[in-house]
C-alpha cells in the first residue's frame, strides 16, 4: 500500500471541548503523521463551498452552520493507505454505530456532532487537500 495524505478537520464540538490533544493521539497511535495542521475559524460561506457535495441533504444547513460556528483544526495526516486509516481510527458517521475504540465512539456528540471530517478517496484528499493548503506549508 503506498504512502498517502488526507484532509482531516477536528470539528468544532472537539475544538471547544478542548479535544485536539487527545485526537491527535489517536491518529499518531495509528502511524498516522500530521504533516500540515492550522487552526480556523470557517466563514458560512467557506463550510458550504467545502461540503458542497451535500448542498442538496437535508443535513446541509445545520452542517454548514456547526462548522463555522467555533473554530476547527484543518491537518494533513500521512502514512501507508492513510485515507483508509485515517477513516477507520475516526468511525462511523453516526457515534451510535462506530467500533470501540475509535474517535467518534469516545468524543463525537451526534451525527452531526461528530468530532472530525477525513476525505474518502484520493480524488477527495488532493481536492480538500489544496482547499485548505498550499504546497508550502505541506512538510513532509
Ligand atoms: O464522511 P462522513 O463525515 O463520515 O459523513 P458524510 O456522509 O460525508 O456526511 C458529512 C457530515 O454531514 C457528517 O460528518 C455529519 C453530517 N451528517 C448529518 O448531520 N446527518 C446525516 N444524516 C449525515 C451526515
Ligand atoms: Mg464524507
Amino acid at each position: 500500500m503506498a504512502i498517502e495524505r488526507t484532509l482531516s478537520i477536528i470539528k468544532p464540538d472537539a475544538t471547544r471541548r478542548n479535544l485536539t490533544g487527545k485526537i491527535n493521539a489517536k491518529f499518531e497511535e495509528a502511524g498516522l503523521r500530521i504533516v500540515a495542521q492550522k487552526r480556523i475559524h470557517l466563514s458560512l460561506a467557506q463550510a458550504q463551498k467545502f461540503y458542497g457535495v451535500h448542498k442538496d441533504r437535508p443535513f446541509f444547513g445545520e452542517l454548514t452552520e456547526f462548522m463555522a460556528s467555533e473554530p476547527v483544526v484543518v491537518q494533513v495526516l500521512e502514512g501507508e493507505g492513510a485515507i483508509a486509516k485515517n477513516r477507520e481510527v475516526m468511525g462511523a458517521t453516526n457515534p451510535a454505530n462506530a467500533d470501540a475504540g475509535t474517535i467518534r465512539k469516545e468524543f463525537a456528540l451526534s451525527v452531526g456532532e461528530n468530532s472530525v471530517h477525513g476525505s474518502d478517496a484520493p480524488e477527495t484528499a488532493a481536492e480538500e487537500i489544496a482547499f485548505f493548503f498550499s504546497g508550502l506549508e505541506l512538510v513532509g
